[in-house]
């Protein structure tokens, strides 16, 4: 990462004084005794929370394949509820009149605020009428919503009946929405037949709304939605209800529009109107699944990845209050969506169960100005904020002015998460942004991991610019080679892999175990070969340094992350593979400025096709309509031939080097192994034509 090694960038000394961890020192002792001890570190924190049953055991896990059956179980014994730790225990201690959210839409002067105990009243509604769908524990309720306050008062609402939600980002396409609604649903007994809570005939619910602006463009969410019903509906599966919130107004919103909507459509209003304020909780146990999120893999489906109750819960609530120092008093802001892990942890759970104080930001950076963010912080005296880089890199095109405009003199800390960011970005962040005096927290972690994993902790940590530096608390990492196995020296490069679990770690896929210990605790070498099962297996290479720092390159298989979004290359190859007239393609990531990687696409077209750009605009539309927008090939490249091996393996290698601009067969590494070198240079010599 350019040049960003050596330079260090130390806390001030006011900064660190006040901190939670105030040294490197510190963190190195609490680190040691979050190994060490375990028992004493967890219990001290677990005591914070609300437990109708308290744990006896605090572990208990099998990490090794060869032994049998991955399994992983925290705080046995317990039971709580997550939402009543996030509600009702902030009320008892007398933080309901405290903002919960203040809520700020898409065009400005569109603001609201809720308080923690607007929040308990909402859930507790929104709680009563899911119930009065018929909505019982264990059952997946699915959640397809815009950035309104019903996207985290559903998420809570689930969790406190006992529901598990899966929140589908909103810009996901119909079929990617009926897809995972359809698994969830398939599985749904696979999971939890044996826990006996889940019924065959359990009521299939989608929360959503009518639409919602994006910057100047509306979307109707409630068309994609109908689509997704129909789909399922042909699938055998009916949804029983479609919860609509309303978002857009009247005279523009697509609902006068659909006459005639199935008797399963009612308005969410209606029945959270007529609805109860008040909710008993059910009491879940600490393995209790909380929710599912899906995400993408290297190999067909998106997985639902399940993170269960108690851990997470404590995981959450751990790394944000350390990765962001919170105080009580501290405004913080998350650009995220909810849609995504990042909204899931640093918004819906790690705050809300801090007491904090949050803004819910429905639009875009750029919409109406591109000072969009900064006015914000600025109106709301945001304390942290936390967003990816390629909103960073989006937003430091347009020069310091924009960001200059607006008095940031509230900021703290300043977090990235997604992707690597790059030293350029992080200097502008750093200076621009933060003025210079504020510690910048790079967050490595992934949906599995259900939160931050390498970070450093602001008041402690001196950071490298592109590093997300030392392991959190109760992570211990290890750097595998090519062969497997653990490398002991410091100064090294490989595979990342994590020893041994954590609180926050997903403990299976919903519905096949299997995948789950094949995707995450098996390694194979180039020639398929298993050489390590008995650590967790990120997908992401990484470099320590000789100081220890962790540096993270990128994924080390083949998905591909788009803007911080993670997109499997053979979705899209699918996508690409049914159009009319491809025979083949083949999809590898390159280097974007903005977005990170961008999505570059190889297509066979069929033999007698004469390739033309309404062909290549219907492949894009195709992944953009049966995907989602994010996953739109940004560069598509008429190939003669693809490059394999004798044994007809693709070799993205050589793809992913002419798509980042090689034109040297000799700069393509070793080519012997390809049973048909010459289709080498006629890829290069149709790279002109790419677009
Ligand atoms: C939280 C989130 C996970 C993948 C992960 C890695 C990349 C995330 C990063 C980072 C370098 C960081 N990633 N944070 N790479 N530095 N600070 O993004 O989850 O959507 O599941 O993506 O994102 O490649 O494996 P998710």
């Amino acid at each position: 990462m350019e040049n960003g090694q050596d330079e260090i960038y130390k806390p001030s000394a006011e900064f660190s004084s006040n901190a939670h961890v105030k040294s490197l020192d510190d963190y190195k002792k609490l680190y040691a005794r979050s190994i060490e001890h375990p028992q004493a570190f967890w219990s001290e924190i677990s005591s914070e929370f609300h437990w109708q049953k308290e744990w006896d055991t605090l572990s208990k896990y099998n990490y090794d394949l060869s032994r049998g059956s991955i399994s992983i179980e925290w705080f046995i014994g317990g039971e709580t509820n997550v939402c009543y730790n996030a509600l009702d225990r902030q009320i008892e201690m007398g933080h309901g009149s405290r903002t919960a959210f203040h809520w700020v839409g898409n065009d400005e002067g569109e603001t609201k605020d809720y308080t923690f105990s607007d929040m308990f009243n909402m859930v507790c509604q929104m709680a009563n009428v899911l119930k009065d769908c018929g909505v019982k524990k264990g059952d997946p309720v699915a959640i397809y919503l815009p950035m309104v306050i019903q996207l985290p008062v559903a998420m809570l609402a689930c969790a406190r009946i006992g529901a598990i939600h899966s929140v589908i980002f909103g810009g996901f396409s119909s079929e990617s929405l009926a897809g995972r609604i359809l698994d969830s649903k398939c599985k749904a007994s696979c999971v939890l037949g044996t826990a006996g809570m889940w019924q065959p005939d359990a009521v299939q619910v989608i929360v959503t709304a009518d639409g919602v602006m994006r910057g100047p463009k509306m979307i109707k969410l409630i068309e994609i939605v109908r689509e997704a019903f129909d789909m399922c509906k042909s699938d055998g599966h009916q949804l029983d209800h479609v919860l609509i919130s309303q978002r857009l107004p009247e005279d523009q919103s697509p609902l006068g529009e659909l006459k005639n909507l199935p008797h399963q459509y009612k308005l969410l209003k209606d029945l959270c109107d007529k609805a109860s304020n008040t909710c008993p909780v059910e009491w879940m146990k600490s393995e209790d699944p909380l929710f599912m999120l899906y995400t993408s893999g290297s190999t067909g489906k998106p997985k639902g990845v399940l993170h269960t109750t108690a851990g997470y819960m404590i995981w959450s609530y751990t790394t944000f209050k350390y990765t962001f120092d919170y105080r009580p008093g501290d405004i913080f802001f998350c650009t995220a969506d909810c849609g995504w892990i990042t909204g899931h942890s640093y918004i819906t759970y790690g705050p809300m169960l801090n007491g904090a104080t949050q803004v819910l930001f429905e639009g875009i950076p750029t919409h109406p100005t591109n000072s969009r963010f900064w006015e914000i912080c600025e109106q709301y005296k945001v304390t942290q904020f936390y967003t990816a880089p390629t909103a960073i890199r989006a937003l430091m095109r347009f020069g310091d002015e924009p960001v200059q405009r607006c008095n940031l003199s509230s900021l703290k800390v300043l977090g990235s998460v997604g992707e690597p960011i790059n030293s350029e970005a992080w200097k502008w962040y750093h200076t621009v942004v933060g003025s210079s005096k504020c510690p910048i927290v790079d967050t490595w972690w992934q949906t599995e991991t259900g939160g931050h994993m390498i970070t450093p902790l602001p008041g402690a940590t001196p950071l490298k610019p592109g590093s997300a530096t030392f392991p959190m608390f109760g992570v211990v990492p290890a750097v595998l080679d090519a062969e497997g196995r653990e490398i002991t020296e410091t100064e090294c490069e490989g595979y990342l892999a994590i020893k041994q679990p954590w609180p926050g770690q997903m403990r299976t896929v919903f519905g096949d175990h299997e995948r789950f210990e094949k995707t995450y605790f098996e390694l194979y070498d180039a020639e398929n070969n298993l050489i390590c099962n008995h650590f967790y297996i990120t997908g992401d290479g990484c470099r320590r340094d000789k100081d220890g720092y962790y540096w993270l390159t990128g994924r080390v298989d083949d998905v591909i992350n788009v803007s911080g979004h993670r997109i499997g290359t053979a979705e899209v190859e699918s996508k690409l593979d049914e159009h009319v007239d491809c025979t083949e393609a083949a999809v590898v990531g390159y280097p974007h400025p903005v977005k990170g990687e961008g999505i570059y696409a190889y297509v066979i077209l069929k033999e007698g096709v004469e390739p033309c750009d309404r062909i290549r605009q219907e492949l894009k539309n195709k992944v953009r309509k049966e995907i989602g927008a994010f996953a739109q090939p940004d560069i598509i490249h008429w190939a003669p031939g693809l490059p394999k091996t004798r044994s007809g393996k693709i070799m993205r290698r050589i793809l992913r080097k002419i798509a980042a601009g090689q034109t040297m067969v000799d700069d393509l590494g070793d080519v012997s192994t390809l049973a048909d070198p010459s289709v080498v240079e006629s890829l290069i010599a149709s790279k002109a034509d790419a677009a």
